[in-house]
């Protein structure tokens, strides 16, 4: 195992590594930006180091800069969370090239499963049902036009380069096709610096379901299950839960071991997502890979039992997974709610600003990661996920009855959080019965 190793990332989920650091015995090295000087998490490193001003692009984001605080600190490897760093193949060479273990999948993997049209070959490859679509990405509007015709409407294009949501475009008919072919290709060229798109059958009221899998340089594979993130609104993600109230065992089954063929096709090692949709007829298809630690992945640790940053570490060191795929089980429910600084009330618009009340929720089968506090400074320069409530009860239902009471003991002000929207919805008859789709906070909110 690695003494020491550096967080490339802020906020809970740089609190998460460190919490998984202190109980294997390694030490951590935190990075900071100026805005995060004071964080409360810095003290739980062993050793911190300021990165630069509060502009991520000068800090979080910026390959010399943290290149030079892990040489400086003298670490082994790099863990960069989730977002900032964490998908960039182009860090993760560096840091192979600096002799720096990246915590996360080889840059040859991160490369092929973030160009989505070829992720989308590979799944093909390795039999993962994909949505009706175009083989390449799409050079003409013409040619988008004669592809779409062939598929039938609706249709959505999608940016090779982008991924979670981003740079989309659904067209119910040739006039909107050709429109959204060229907003589609500006928006990704703007976004992601490479304007290609390909084209899919849009698929209607789907659920989005994703396989977390865990992989070892030996070649052993194995998946966590799933969670079920329908519930989500502008392509973030709100709530998630596992299991999917959606799936039947041999559905779930199927899905899981899709997930796998995939992981086995990228040569992929390390934790990862295997996103798939979920149509109204059952059927469903792979839409992404996610090459990182998630967000929602505290749902899967509860109901499976594994520290998934733990093996994040315990692989990238070089050790093989002792995990056997018979014992991983699914015990009980878990739900997460993502506690966001926006007023839901107001378009969801951002709440920046002083945290002048704070009350943690706690007891029986709550769980919360959270690096906010009375007192705290709500920056706008980074995003406003302040914290995650989870809770993990036998039953679904226990489950729902656990969070809502969370909810209510949770008090956070003067600041508007979504910690009201989310008591709505569990009390929800949709949300209860649990018939929602990625639509659903949209039509009724
Ligand atoms: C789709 C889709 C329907 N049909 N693909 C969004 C996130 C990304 N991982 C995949 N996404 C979708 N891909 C096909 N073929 C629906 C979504 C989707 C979505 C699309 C438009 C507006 C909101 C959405 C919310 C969730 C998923």
């Amino acid at each position: 195992m690695f003494s020491r190793i550096l967080i490339a990332n802020r906020g809970e989920i740089a609190q998460r590594i460190i919490r998984a650091c202190r109980e294997m015995g390694v030490q951590t090295v935190a990075v900071y930006s100026e805005a995060d000087r004071h964080a409360r998490y810095l003290p739980l490193a062993d050793e911190t180091i300021c990165i630069g001003p509060a502009d991520p692009a000068e800090s979080y984001l910026n390959i010399p800069r943290i290149i030079s605080a892990a040489e400086i600190t003298n670490v082994e490897a790099i863990h960069p969370g989730y977002g900032f760093l964490a998908e960039s193949a182009q860090f993760a060479e560096i840091c192979r090239d600096c002799k720096i273990q990246f915590i996360g999948p080889d840059p040859e993997s991160m490369r092929v499963l973030g160009d989505k049209v070829e992720a989308r070959k590979l799944a093909a490859r390795a039999k993962v049902p994909i949505a009706p679509g175009s083989e390449e990405s799409v050079p003409t509007e013409d040619e988008a036009a004669r592809l779409a015709a062939q598929i039938g409407y609706p249709v959505i294009l999608k940016a090779a380069a982008g991924g979670g949501g981003r740079g989309m475009r659904i067209a119910h008919n040739e006039m909107s096709l050709r429109v959204a072919f060229h907003s589609a290709q500006t928006e990704a060229a703007s976004a992601f610096k490479k304007s290609d798109v390909y084209l899919e059958k849009y698929l209607e009221q789907a659920r989005h379901v994703e396989v977390q899998i865990l992989a070892d340089r030996a070649g052993n594979a194995i998946h966590l299950w799933e969670r079920d993130c329908s519930l989500q609104r502008r392509h973030q993600k709100l709530i998630e839960e596992t299991p999917s109230p959606a799936l039947k065992a041999d559905l779930r089954d199927q899905l899981c071991k899709a997930a796998l063929r995939l992981a086995k096709a990228a040569n992929y090692v390390n934790a990862g997502t295997v996103e798939f949709l979920l149509d109204k007829d059952q059927k469903f298809y792979f839409s992404e890979a996610n090459t990182r630690i998630q967000v929602e992945h505290p749902v899967t640790e509860l109901v499976t039992g594994v520290d998934l940053v733990q093996w994040q570490l315990r692989i990238a060191s070089g050790e093989p997974i002792k995990l056997r795929q018979k014992d991983i089980g699914q015990n009980g429910a878990a739900i997460e709610c993502r506690i966001n600084a926006e007023d839901p009330a107001n378009g969801f618009s951002p709440c920046p600003g002083r945290i002048e009340r704070f009350f943690a929720p706690g007891g029986p089968g709550v769980r919360l990661d959270c690096h906010v506090h009375a007192g705290y400074e709500i920056s706008s320069r980074y995003d406003s996920l302040i914290g995650k409530l989870i809770v993990h009860r036998r039953t679904r239902a226990e489950a729902i009855a656990c969070m809502k009471r969370a909810l209510e003991e949770f008090e956070i002000g003067p600041i508007k959080t979504t910690i009201p929207l989310y008591l709505e919805i569990m009390s929800h008859r949709q949300f209860v019965k649990g018939h929602v789709d990625t639509g659903f906070i949209e039509r009724t909110w």
